[in-house]
């Protein structure tokens, strides 16, 4: 999925008298590039530090990485249910998932090793650790969480940008990826509680394959 993608033009256009909003979008579409840009960085850190380990380990930490930012309306939303006025200042410093980036790993281990070695990057700073890992939530979810802040360097000015960082395991992304598309399901259902119980019982299960597999690994090094 492209960066830009986030971005929905056709949306912003459509809102009222064309020119005049879109001028007033302006500050709006800054505050997306630049979150494209931040999105940039890390990849590249991320993929620099996957060629790395490739090299000295013969293994890739890493299966692949998506970025996304996130879309308008999912912005609005988000500010409402916040009830914060709509400012991009007020977007700015109240989101933290504007931009983020999905990496996927083959094991658990990897993904602690990646996210040290990236947060222990001195332009990088933590802002916030939820890991879903070692505490998944009730309903079955892990995946490690960071928020993180990495500068960016434009013409005129460097700036800090939050960016959420989401490791997790291909185990733990497919169970998510179903999990979030059966959400949408679920308000038609009968029982809903059945498929909940159904659905942390495949958590489980991939938990103890993701380890499985990262024990089989170490037996065959
Ligand atoms: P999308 O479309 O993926 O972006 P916050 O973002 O801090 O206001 P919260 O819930 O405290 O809200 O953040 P948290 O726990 O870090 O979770 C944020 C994201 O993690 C979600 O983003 C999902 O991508 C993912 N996530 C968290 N819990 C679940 C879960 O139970 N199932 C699935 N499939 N994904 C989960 P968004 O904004 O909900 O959606």
């Amino acid at each position: 999925m492209s960066a830009t993608s986030g971005i929905n033009m056709e949306l912003l256009r459509s809102s009222d008298n064309a020119e005049g909003s879109l001028k007033s979008m302006q500050p709006f579409i800054d505050l997306m590039m630049k979150y494209e840009c931040a999105l940039m960085e890390i990849e590249t850190k991320l993929k620099v530090l996957n060629t790395e380990f490739a090299l000295q380990h013969n293994r890739n930490p890493f299966e692949s990485i998506k970025s996304r930012l996130k879309q308008p309306i999912s912005i609005i939303d988000k500010m409402k249910k916040k009830g914060l006025p709509l400012t991009v200042e007020n977007i700015e410093e109240n989101l933290t998932d504007i931009a983020g980036i999905r990496v996927i790993c083959s094991f658990p281990e990897d993904i602690y090793i990646l996210a040290d070695l990236l947060t222990d990057q001195d332009d990088i700073n933590v802002v916030c650790v939820k890991d879903y890992i070692r505490n998944p939530k009730p309903n079955g979810y892990r995946s490690l969480h960071l928020i993180v802040e990495i500068p960016i360097f434009l013409s005129k000015e460097k700036k800090y940008m939050k960016v959420e960082v989401q490791f997790r395991t291909i185990a733990m992304d497919f169970w998510a990826s179903l999990d979030h598309k059966l959400k949408y399901k679920k308000d038609n259902l009968k029982h809903p509680e059945i498929i909940a119980q159904e659905l942390k019982k495949c958590a489980d299960m991939s938990t103890a394959m993701d380890y499985k597999m990262q024990e089989i690994r170490h037996m065959l090094e």
